[in-house]
């Protein structure tokens, strides 16, 4: 019999969940109906469980509440703007909300990206960054130019566009032969000389000359685009090596390719600056949001564009400039969660407040070493990584064990194969900071 639970009656009863329609992403479904985690309400550091226990909040939701939750502001602002406007269209129509959200976001861009397209995920922001790309080159008289170069260990959400120029195998290996003229440079981790990096480690800026290579072997007037995460996430907090940015950024700029960095993660103030170009003072040509965008209130996303690729598509034949968009794209109910999201930044500094307690954070993270299992810590901003040596062909078993105890312990964390990838809400003080790292530190010495 298909057993199924009353509309509003899920609770923790594995027998009501393990019939449940809810087809869960990225999840081991089998396995978590069986022993299931949810989360029923949510405020500021904390989330609680359906039991009323309440949780200590590491991972900002997935790298995104970054101003904490429920954050009354926002909330009301979402409330007042459902009730006056639902919905309205945005092609070939408009609506006040669109506009001022995205000249709130033209503000606090680095200087020259005054152009925001609205996407609804991190994932439609990569293909639409991607396209924006490929369509400027065309629109130069470039249509030669199609190649896109991606990176190893590279996330950029699950469409086809970002599927194919990501480097996460198993994200890509079950989904056919993808996008064409995709390549990709290899990945910036090198725990052999890097491990225990605090920030940015030393060795590895020669990782970017393989974009030069790539050049060679595809000649660079077929490339139109490279894409990287400033510092990658999903991966494993990966941060860039001395230099490796410039020099990437030095390499297209010769070769007339287009730089796009995926701020998804690292944007909205995760780095302790509003978004990662400027905390290694790189500037790619587009880069991508979403996530921290809204506080992950409504989903959103956001791609912002320098000045002269803007212009481009403006000096075209009249007409539509673009041939892409979204139902949703800059939805007001998720316009209206974005700027009371950068009212709340801004009056409390949040964009910039990681830097304050970054040394606090490297502190905690690095006292780590030496502790059962750790073999590399990696941090920068309010973002770290404890890497732990996986269990022999078990791989990713341990962290797993550990992210589930820590849950039951009361703290929130993310794994990410044996990894542990930590990033809590920006309005973290130093006691929760103290607290996720002494349950890191509790639970690496409970298992084998
Ligand atoms: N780019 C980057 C850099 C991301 O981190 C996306 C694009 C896709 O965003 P959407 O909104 O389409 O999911 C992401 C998403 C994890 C984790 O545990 C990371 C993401 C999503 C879910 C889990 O590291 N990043």
């Amino acid at each position: 019999m298909n057993k199924r639970a009353e509309p509003g009656a899920i609770s923790t009863s594995t027998a009501d969940l393990e019939q449940a329609a809810f087809w869960m992403p990225f999840t081991a479904n089998r396995q978590f109906k069986k022993a299931p985690r949810l989360l029923a309400r949510a405020e500021g550091m904390y989330y609680w469980t359906p039991e009323d226990r309440k949780i200590l909040d590491g991972t900002s939701g997935l790298w995104c509440v970054n101003a904490g939750h429920c954050r009354p502001k926002i909330v009301q602002a979402v409330q007042k703007q459902v009730a006056q406007m639902d919905f309205a269209p945005t092609f070939q129509m408009g609506h006040p909300v669109a506009f001022e959200f995205a000249e709130r976001l033209a503000r606090i861009a680095p200087s020259g990206f005054s152009r925001v397209f609205f996407t609804n995920s991190g994932s439609e922001s990569a293909d639409t960054a991607l396209k924006i790309a490929l369509a400027y080159h065309r629109a130069r008289g470039e249509a030669g130019r199609y190649r896109l170069i991606g990176r190893e260990r590279g996330y950029h959400g699950v469409n086809f566009g970002g599927m194919a120029v990501g480097g996460i195998t198993a994200n890509k290996k079950f989904f056919g032969p993808g996008v064409a003229g995709v390549d990709h440079i290899r990945h910036t981790h090198d725990p052999a000389r890097n491990a225990f990096s605090r920030g940015q480690p030393k060795h590895g800026v020669e990782f970017a000359d393989e974009l030069e290579r790539l050049c060679l072997l595809h000649d660079p007037s077929t490339i139109a685009a490279v894409i990287v995460e400033p510092v990658a996430g999903s991966a494993g907090v990966l941060v860039p090596p001395v230099g490796y940015l410039e020099r990437l950024r030095e390499i297209c700029t010769r070769h007339g390719i287009l730089l796009i960095f995926d701020e998804v993660i690292t944007g909205f103030g995760r780095l302790g600056t509003p978004f990662g170009a400027q905390r290694f003072n790189v500037m790619p040509d587009l880069f991508t949001t979403a996530k921290g965008l809204t506080n992950a209130t409504v989903p959103m996303g956001a791609v912002f564009v320098k000045d002269e690729i803007f212009r481009t598509f403006m000096q075209g034949p009249d007409g539509i400039e673009i041939f892409h968009g979204y139902t949703y794209s800059g939805h007001p109910v998720a316009c209206a969660a974005g700027i009371a999201t950068m009212d709340v930044f801004e009056e409390e500094g949040l964009l910039t407040r990681a830097a304050s307690i970054e040394k606090h954070w490297e502190e905690r993270a690095h006292a780590l070493k030496g502790a059962p299992h750790v073999i590399d810590v990696r941090n920068m901003g309010l973002m770290a990584a404890i890497e732990l040596e996986p269990r022999a062909g078990q791989p990713a078993k341990r962290a797993y064990e550990i992210f589930v105890k820590a849950f039951e312990a009361g703290v929130l964390i993310r794994v990410t194969g044996d990894t542990i990838a930590l990033s809590p809400p920006l309005i973290a003080d130093k006691s929760h900071l103290d607290q996720i790292f002494d349950c890191v530190g509790t639970m690496l010495r409970s298992v084998n």
